[in-house]
C-alpha cells in the first residue's frame, strides 16, 4: 500500500483521514469485506453460518469445512455434518457418531484439546467406521488430526496500521502439518503455517514482496483419554533466520505467557502478526522489543473502539502427509498456482516472479522443537 496508495492512503495509516471506501474498522473478518470470498473470514466469531453457505464446499471435502459448525450442528442435532462417519447406523441404531472436540486451560494454564476421536488409530475402535480414516498414513486419525488444527490454531490480532485492512484482495489462509514424532507415549506436532497474499513490507514499503509464509507450532503431548493432548511446547516464527531473527520456543512456565481469547469450543490461542510484516509474536512485549526506527515492529490495534475488528481467524486446511498429500493445490484457499508441498516460493496466488516468500512446504517440514 504503500507505494502505490495516494496521500490519503498514508493519513489513514496514521490515523488522520479516513479511506475511500475502505476504512480501518472494516473488521477482517466481516463477510461483507471486501477480502477474498471465504479466504479471511472469521469463522470463530458467529459467522460460521455465513461460511456455510457454499464455503465449505469450495474446499477439499473432509480437509476444511468449518469444523466449529459441522462440530456443532452435530452437537444439537446428532447429524454430523464435519466428517461423515459412513458408519451404517440404521433407524433403531440411534443417531451416527459425531467427532467433537473442545479446548480448555488446564491447571497450570496450559491449552489443552479434548477429542471423543481417539488420536491415534491404533486406539479408533472399529465401531467408529470411516471416522477412523488415516489417508495421509501418519498413524493419527484423520478427523482427530482435523478437529486439532481447527481447534489448536490461533486467533490472529492485528495492528490499526495493518495493510491488509485496506487491501480488498488481501488473502490470510493457514495450512497445517500434524503428525506423531512418537505413538507411545503420544507427542505430536502441529506446524502451521499462516499464508498472507502479501508481505507489505516495513519502513514505508521497503521489503514489500508478493506471498507471505509466517508461522507458528505447537508440541502436543498426550493426556489420559485416548483423544486428550496438552501443549507442552509452543513457537512463534518472527524473521525466521534474518538478522532481527525473534523466535520463540517457549516451554514450561514459558507457556504462561500463551494469551487466549474466548472461542466457540473454548479458549483460543491469541498471536500478534506484527503490522504489515506479519511476524508471529505472543505477546505485544514480545513483539514491540525494538525502538530502532525501520527495524522496531508494532502489534495491536491501539487508540482504537474495538480491538476484535482486528481480529481474524484464518480458514486451515491438513495439508496431509510429505508422502501422502491430503491437500496440495492451494487455489481453494485464495492461493492460485500455489502448492503446499512444491518447493517453490510462496507467491500468495499474485503475480509470480521476483522476490517471494519462502516455500510453504519447508516451513511444514522445518521441526522448531527438533533437537540442534
Ligand atoms: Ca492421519
Ligand atoms: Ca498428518
Ligand atoms: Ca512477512
Ligand atoms: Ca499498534
Amino acid at each position: 500500500m504503500h507505494r502505490t496508495w495516494p496521500a490519503w492512503g498514508l493519513l489513514w495509516l496514521l490515523g488522520i483521514g479516513g479511506c475511500p471506501g475502505q476504512t480501518a474498522a472494516t473488521p477482517p473478518g466481516d463477510p461483507d469485506a471486501a477480502h477474498d470470498a471465504g479466504q479471511s473470514g472469521d469463522r470463530d466469531a458467529g459467522q460460521s453460518g455465513d461460511r456455510d453457505a457454499g464455503q465449505s464446499g469450495d474446499r477439499d471435502a473432509g480437509q476444511s469445512g468449518d469444523r466449529d459448525a459441522g462440530r456443532d450442528a452435530a452437537a444439537d442435532t446428532g447429524v454430523d455434518s464435519g466428517t461423515d462417519s459412513g458408519a451404517d447406523a440404521g433407524p433403531e441404531a440411534g443417531p451416527p457418531f459425531a467427532p467433537t472436540a473442545a479446548t480448555s486451560l488446564a491447571a497450570d494454564g496450559r491449552l489443552a484439546l479434548s477429542s471423543n476421536v481417539p488420536a491415534r488409530t491404533d486406539g479408533c475402535p472399529e465401531s467408529l467406521g470411516e471416522v477412523c480414516a488415516d489417508a495421509d498414513g501418519d498413524d493419527l486419525v484423520d478427523a482427530w488430526e482435523e478437529m486439532a488444527l481447527e481447534l489448536l490454531r490461533p486467533r490472529l490480532r492485528l495492528d490499526e496500521g495493518e495493510d491488509l485492512l485496506g487491501d480488498p484482495a488481501a488473502v490470510v489462509a493457514a495450512i497445517g502439518h500434524i503428525y506423531p514424532t512418537s505413538l507411545a507415549p503420544l507427542e505430536v506436532r502441529a506446524l502451521i503455517v499462516i499464508g498472507y497474499s502479501r508481505d507489505y513490507g516495513s519502513c514505508l514499503g521497503i521489503s514489500a514482496h508478493n506471498g507471505d509464509t509466517e508461522r507458528v507450532a505447537l508440541r502436543l503431548v498426550a493426556l489420559t483419554a485416548p483423544g486428550d493432548v496438552v501443549v507442552s511446547a509452543a513457537f512463534t516464527a518472527a524473521h525466521d533466520g534474518a538478522p532481527l531473527d525473534h523466535n520463540r520456543l517457549l516451554a514450561g512456565d514459558e507457556l504462561q505467557e500463551m494469551e487466549f481469547v474466548d472461542g466457540e469450543s473454548g479458549p483460543r490461542w491469541l498471536v500478534y502478526a506484527s503490522e504489515d510484516k506479519h511476524a508471529s509474536y505472543v505477546s505485544v512485549a514480545d513483539c514491540e522489543f525494538s525502538d530502532i526506527p525501520c527495524f522496531d515492529e508494532d502489534c495491536s490495534p491501539d487508540g482504537v473502539a474495538d480491538p476484535s475488528a482486528f481480529e481474524l481467524l484464518p480458514p486451515v486446511v491438513n495439508a496431509g502427509e510429505p508422502a501422502a498429500p491430503l491437500v496440495e493445490d492451494l487455489a481453494a484457499l485464495g492461493f492460485a498456482g500455489e502448492d503446499a508441498w512444491l518447493d517453490q516460493p510462496f507467491c500468495g496466488g499474485r503475480t509470480r516472479g521476483g522476490i517471494c516468500a519462502g516455500s510453504v512446504r519447508k516451513k511444514l517440514t522445518t521441526d522448531p522443537f527438533a533437537e540442534p
